[in-house]
């Protein structure tokens, strides 16, 4: 770390995770089934058969894993609530079992001194609304934010920040476009007219919390990435632009501009009601981004260089892109509302051997990222926090439990937790921050025996 660019006094150092990918317990005390059960259980969808059923038995081992997070050294844990556990139908009768879960949780956490940050939908939509059309149908939005409002009344007060969706290009595009996310279904239009309910389900949702009161800061999360051109050629900037259009600006657009962006060769639109616009664009506190990779855009497929290598899931190292992206966005759309990284991380083929994961690979990519952050906030791009994906290996959906992303590594079978290299060098760099945060705030020494 250099003594030039310290992080802010307040920088939020966490981890971050999902409730379907490390909770478990998918039958017990009430939960009802959501579109990854179903999903997961269908032959064929994912590595293996792989499911969410045990996952990381978080369900069960959530006290320990909260002095494991303490171990770590960090202000905050990012987690998400899982929609059927406190509604299991998705509308009417609230599951207070499931409630009493996450009420137990935060108050763990803050107790140990962690901020908790929750997440409202990380893909598990109950499979009743599913049912019902799920995000094809507009209705879904209404029953959001009905769900939003009733977590920001029972845990708000105690919440570092709620976001109302994780990522929701993959619930659109993966889920509804591609297949190969729950419920796998492949269509360009209604993946439109699912990224437009899930924005519009975004602003209501906002409006919910604040009419009841919530204080927690409140936002969103996507993923982003920057674009690079394979070549110069027009085919390949017209690429470019499209990705970036299809990938960045369809959910920055209409939340900071009030409108779907234009681009070539996009023509899917979503139908859209007078002020949808205006419900989407309610004032953020604060905007989560996750970053993994750079989209490289070849009009005639070919593959990027790798100069930094790739991670086990085949993705790219590109640290520089988190700098072009965030300096990026602060050009094109102005003043931002607070950054925070709300996911960045790798899967590697991590080894326990001797008592020990020795993942250099994942120290690397941490320091690179962790470098290119701080050029952007020396860039002056706002950036309040950090948070690592992910806290513990997991459930990583249609890879199943086959790509380890943890900072702590588990032995499924035995639900065995193990502290990797990165987690204790993710605790010393939090630390060897702090303290030169601290260093930057001091004021200079007087000159002996004064002027
Ligand atoms: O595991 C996922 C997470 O659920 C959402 N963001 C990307 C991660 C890695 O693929």
């Amino acid at each position: 770390m250099t003594a030039a660019h310290p992080y802010p006094p307040g920088f939020v150092w966490g981890v971050a995770t999902s409730a379907y990918q490390i909770e478990g317990a998918a039958n017990e005390d009430g939960r009802g089934p959501s579109i990854w059960d179903i999903f997961s259980h269908t032959p064929g969808r994912t590595a293996n058969g792989d499911t969410g059923d045990v996952a990381c038995d978080h369900y069960h081992r959530w006290r320990d894993d909260v002095e494991l997070i303490a171990s770590l050294g960090v202000d905050a844990y990012r987690f998400s609530i899982a929609w059927p556990r406190v509604q299991p139908l998705g509308q009417g009768a609230w599951n207070e079992q499931g409630l009493a879960f996450y009420d137990r949780l935060v108050d763990a956490l803050l107790a140990r001194g962690i901020k908790p940050h929750a997440t409202l939908y990380h893909w598990d939509l109950p499979q009743a609304l599913q049912d019902q059309g799920g995000w094809q149908n507009r209705e879904t939005a209404q029953r959001f934010a009905d769900y939003a409002a009733q977590v920001a009344r029972r845990l708000g007060d105690r919440l570092g920040s709620i976001a109302t969706h994780n990522e929701p290009w993959c619930t659109a595009t993966l889920g509804h476009l591609v297949g190969k996310f729950a419920p796998g279904i492949q269509d360009a239009q209604i993946a439109a007219q699912v990224s437009h309910h899930l924005l519009l389900s975004h602003g209501l949702a906002l409006q919910a919390m604040r009419a009841v009161g919530t204080r927690a800061p409140l936002g969103i999360v996507l993923n982003q990435s920057s674009v690079t051109a394979a070549t110069d050629s027009e085919a390949d900037r017209q690429k470019a632009e499209r990705e970036y259009a299809l990938f960045v600006r369809w959910y920055m657009d209409p939340i900071f501009k009030g409108r779907y962006p234009t681009a070539p060769g996009v023509s899917v639109y979503p139908a859209v009601h007078d002020n949808d616009f205006k419900v989407i664009g309610q004032k953020l506190d604060f905007l989560g981004i996750n970053y993994y990779t750079r989209i490289w855009a070849s009009s005639e497929g070919l593959p990027p260089p790798k100069p930094h290598g790739e991670s086990d899931m085949g993705w790219e190292n590109w640290p520089q892109g988190l700098t072009e992206l965030l300096v990026g966005l602060k050009r094109q759309y102005g003043e931002l509302p607070p950054i925070y990284v709300t996911e960045n991380g790798i899967a590697c083929a991590d080894r326990l051997e001797g008592g020990r994961v020795a993942d250099a690979q994942r120290i690397e990519y941490m320091r690179s990222h962790l470098a290119a952050l701080r050029a952007a906030m020396a860039e002056g791009v706002d950036v309040r926090g950090f948070f690592y994906w992910s806290l513990l290996d997991n459930f990583e959906w249609d890879s199943g439990y086959d790509k380890r992303f943890g900072l702590v590594h588990v032995d499924y079978a035995s639900q065995r937790r193990t502290l990797k290299d990165s987690a204790h060098w993710y605790h010393g760099h939090i630390d060897a921050a702090r303290a030169a945060t601290l260093n930057a705030q001091r004021p200079a020494p007087a000159l002996a025996g004064g002027l």
